[in-house]
């Protein structure tokens, strides 16, 4: 498997070899071309810091199923051996996502620089007139992670640095706890504390209720709780609201008796309440403390949190189901939430996650990026070289991956003491093995749906 060792010495061998080749052309003559090398390409110089100008030569989709599904986006470049890696899983919409790579975003790639990351999210973001949505930029995700990834090599530094240098030691991690039972749950975090964890998500079955979000059996310590086996077609689970609402403070109460107050203790509504019943949980949430209460509401009704807002002092946290910067902009500038909570692979990668970081900073709200299981380790990986390197970062989902996607898509961040660490490789750390990969064939599977007791959809 190609690895990261030695591109040192493939930048100086390049250095050397770039300024032969470019001795001579026309390129030094004339330092600023007037239009780019392919259709709408960006005007570019002949050269960056010496070294010769880089092409995009392929963008290589893969879609595999080591254990999950997860689509990978390989930009290859006119530099040999240098290539990115980014993750475009979209969790239920996969092989919509590696379409629209494949057929509509690789031909406008082929030929153009992939040094101009900025440049390239413009063009694909505005380019096609209709923006947004999670399929357009969880495909935008995957080739800004490609690019940066690139960068890093090409800089011979680990993002973070190009992203300003470290502003902490590692990223602030939290676990996943459930259970069928408090007792269940109680346990799930007391061993999320013997691992290390100082923060850590508690969610509980419902009695009554099947497969509440986030409690079934199949969750276990250290694994996102809840969603998708490999089936052939959705489940469906059932919600009610009132025993929800009635069950979860007595949770958290249980586990404030239990462990005290020294752990940080969060919870996921999945949006599946309306104003009034948010409201309501989060008051009823107030005496314990928790870290953040996630997603009380659904994304669609940002203007709900202000209702939230005046009835409770529980942080809140939002903005997994966001896929632009301007989604964000309502809750951050009136300080409706506290957390800001985007998914970095379904918001269009690490340059659009810097912008609603800079965003968050200036309203005193914090960063949590989503970080389940469902997206890939180089969208973990980004998570983290942002995390480290922003001043107003909070607190870091994430999961640990089993062996056989370890294995397919190596170097996700590492787990220590707490705190979630990057490779200090050039580039994001990670990689995919092709090869692998093929092992391991695409298999169909959606999320679970939710319905009320009257038969009526509900959201999951
Ligand atoms: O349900 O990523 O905070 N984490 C979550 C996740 C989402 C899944 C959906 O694919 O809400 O568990
Ligand atoms: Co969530």
């Amino acid at each position: 498997m190609p690895s990261n060792a030695g591109s040192g010495n493939r930048r100086e061998f390049l250095k050397s070899a770039g300024t032969v080749s470019l001795a001579g052309t026309a390129a030094l003559a004339q330092p600023l071309l007037g239009r780019g090398a392919v259709s709408g390409d960006a005007p570019r110089p002949a050269s960056t810091a010496g070294l010769p100008p880089l092409k995009i030569t392929d963008v290589r989709v893969i879609v595999t199923c080591p254990g999950r599904n997860y689509v990978l986006v390989k930009i290859m470049t006119s530099e040999p051996g240098l290539y990115g890696v980014g993750d475009a899983t979209l969790n239920g919409r996969e092989l919509a996502v590696a379409s629209d790579l494949e057929k509509h975003i690789a031909p406008l790639l082929i030929g153009r620089d992939p040094e101009a990351v900025e440049d390239i999210y413009q063009f694909l973001y505005r380019g096609p007139y209709w923006r947004g949505g999670p399929i357009q930029m969880t495909a935008l995700a995957g080739v800004d992670l490609a690019l940066w990834d690139i960068k890093g090599k090409r800089a011979g530094m680990p993002v973070y640095q190009l992203l300003g240098g470290r502003t902490r030691i590692g990223a602030l991690a939290y676990d996943h706890a459930s259970g069928n039972d408090f007792a269940e749950v109680e346990d799930g975090v007391r061993k999320a504390m013997e691992r290390g964890f100082k923060v850590c998500r508690a969610q509980v079955a419902i009695a009554g209720l099947q497969g509440t979000y986030g409690t079934s059996a199949r969750s276990k310590p250290g694994e996102v709780a809840g969603p998708a086996p490999i089936t052939d077609l959705p489940s469906t689970e059932l919600f009610e609201p009132e025993p929800y609402l009635r069950t979860i403070p007595r949770l958290f109460a249980h586990l404030r008796t239990k462990l005290g107050e020294e752990m940080e203790l969060l919870h996921d509504a999945h949006e599946r309440l309306n104003p009034v019943q948010a409201a309501r949980l989060a008051k009823d949430l107030e005496p314990y403390h928790l870290f953040y209460l996630e997603d009380v509401l659904r994304p669609e009704y940002k203007e709900s949190f202000r209702l939230v807002r005046e009835h409770s002092t529980t942080p809140l946290a939002m903005g997994e189901l966001f896929n632009t910067l301007w989604d964000c902009v309502p809750l951050i500038k009136e300080q409706l939430i506290d957390f800001i909570r985007c998914d970095l692979g379904h918001i269009g990668g690490i340059t659009n996650a810097r912008k609603v970081a800079a965003l968050a900073e200036a309203f005193q709200v914090q960063t949590a990026w989503h970080g389940p299981a469902d997206i890939g380790p180089p969208t973990h990986a980004a998570n983290v070289h942002v995390d480290i390197s922003i001043p107003n970062f909070g607190v870091q989902e994430m999961v640990f991956f089993p062996e056989a996607t370890q294995e397919v898509i190596p170097g996700a961040p590492e787990f220590k003491d707490g705190y979630m660490m990057v490779r200090e490789t050039p580039g994001l750390g990670t990689d995919v093995n092709e090869e692998l990969a093929k092992k391991y064939p695409y298999q169909r599977a959606y999320l679970p749906t939710a319905r009320r007791k009257d038969g009526s959809v509900q959201d999951w």
